[in-house]
């Protein structure tokens, strides 16, 4: 297909908001399918029974989508410029999830993208993926030049660092293809292996059991003492990527203000926390990722913290 047609959806994307867009062609991908299958079969999953349920979809695109041709991979900088240390709080909470949903901002933008790519290209088939769908988000993040996956397992990019969300658009057509980010920037720092509190990291991977956002966002029913530290966070936690000297450099603060935090995220005092119930999470939380691990996940967080 015509390099303009590349180079259209990618301008397409930036006017949508979308930050970082690669292309690259659908292939297998044997090496990253062992690595999954070997990775569930040590347990590293914890409860999350869904990964290893859809892991043949998971591990080969064309067992999830066999039309597929092309996979646009997309990024969005979700940094909102504040720290944990503005929290009016002991209680520590990821800055993705300050603000509205990633889900369905990405989502409603990757519909968009796929519309306008279907007025162009009448008849082309495809899937819109964020986080959810059976797809290894950051493996075709790099396949398609966005970034590397770094010894904490997320995808970096040299110009945002790594506060991106991700997404794709599986197509049924051929375009033209970036190249894959094959340079690993880690070097020899090891600082969010270092700087992990549970240890939760080996270098390139992660014993997501171990994990505090596992901990406090997937993991079902109560802690057993072993899993009783949260150091302060109730829900997900983002220090091994605070850490990283590529967000510390490269962060720019994101001109999506869809994930500015809430004013309650930034002025809540540990006793606020102590005393949301039901009606007020609902509230608060309404349109937020938050509603994943429920009021009894949340309440469990706050009371293990205390
Ligand atoms: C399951 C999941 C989790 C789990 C497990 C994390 C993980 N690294 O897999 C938990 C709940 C812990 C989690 C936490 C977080 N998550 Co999450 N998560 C996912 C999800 C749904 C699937 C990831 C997956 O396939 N894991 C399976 C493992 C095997 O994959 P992997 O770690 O990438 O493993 C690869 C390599 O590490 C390597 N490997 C595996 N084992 C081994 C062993 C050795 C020895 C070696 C060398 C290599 C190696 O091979 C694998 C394949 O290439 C993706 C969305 C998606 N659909 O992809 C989001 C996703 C990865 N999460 C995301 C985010 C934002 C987070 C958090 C930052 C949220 C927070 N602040 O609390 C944390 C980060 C924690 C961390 N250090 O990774 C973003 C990451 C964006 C980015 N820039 O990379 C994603 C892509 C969602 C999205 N669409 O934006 N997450
Ligand atoms: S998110 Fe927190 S607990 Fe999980 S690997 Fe990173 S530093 Fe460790
Ligand atoms: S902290 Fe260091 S080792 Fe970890 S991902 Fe960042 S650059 Fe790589």
């Amino acid at each position: 297909m015509s390099e303009s047609l590349a180079n259209c959806i990618k301008a397409k994307a930036h006017d949508l908001g979308f930050h970082k867009v690669g292309i690259t062609r659908a292939v297998s991908t044997p090496k990253e399918k062992e690595n999954l299958e070997t990775w569930l079969s040590l347990g590293h999953h914890g409860t999350m029974l869904w990964l290893a349920e859809r892991k043949h979809e998971r591990g080969d695109i064309y067992t999830y989508f066999p039309d597929v041709k092309s996979v646009i991979s997309l990024g969005m900088n979700y940094y909102s410029g504040h720290g944990q240390s503005e929290l009016n709080s002991d209680n520590k909470f990821s800055n993705y999830a300050w603000g509205e949903d990633y889900h369905d901002v990405l989502k409603s933008k990757l519909y968009k993208l796929l519309s306008w790519l279907k007025i162009e290209m009448p008849g082309l088939n495809g899937i819109a993926c964020v986080d959810t769908s059976p797809v290894m988000d950051k493996v075709w993040a790099q396949r398609a030049g966005l970034g590397w996956q770094g010894k904490h397992t997320n995808l970096i990019t040299r110009d945002y660092g790594s506060w991106l969300f991700l997404g794709e658009l599986l197509v049924d057509i051929e375009l033209d293809y970036d190249e894959l980010f094959s340079e690993d920037l880690c070097g020899s720092c090891t600082a969010c292996i270092d700087a992990c509190p549970t240890q939760a990291l080996g270098e390139y991977e992660i014993y997501a059991e171990k994990c505090i956002s596992y901990l406090t966002i997937e993991h079902r029913g109560d802690f057993s003492d072993n899993h009783s530290e949260l150091h302060h966070w109730i829900y997900g936690c983002d220090i091994c990527q605070e850490v990283c000297p590529w967000n510390e450099k490269f962060s720019q603060v994101t001109t999506q203000n869809y994930f500015y935090p809430k004013k309650e995220i930034l002025s809540w005092t540990n006793e606020d926390w102590e005393r949301i119930d039901e009606e007020g999470f609902r509230k608060l939380f309404k349109g937020s990722a938050v509603k994943r691990t429920k009021y009894s996940g949340l309440s469990r967080n706050i009371n293990a913290n205390r």
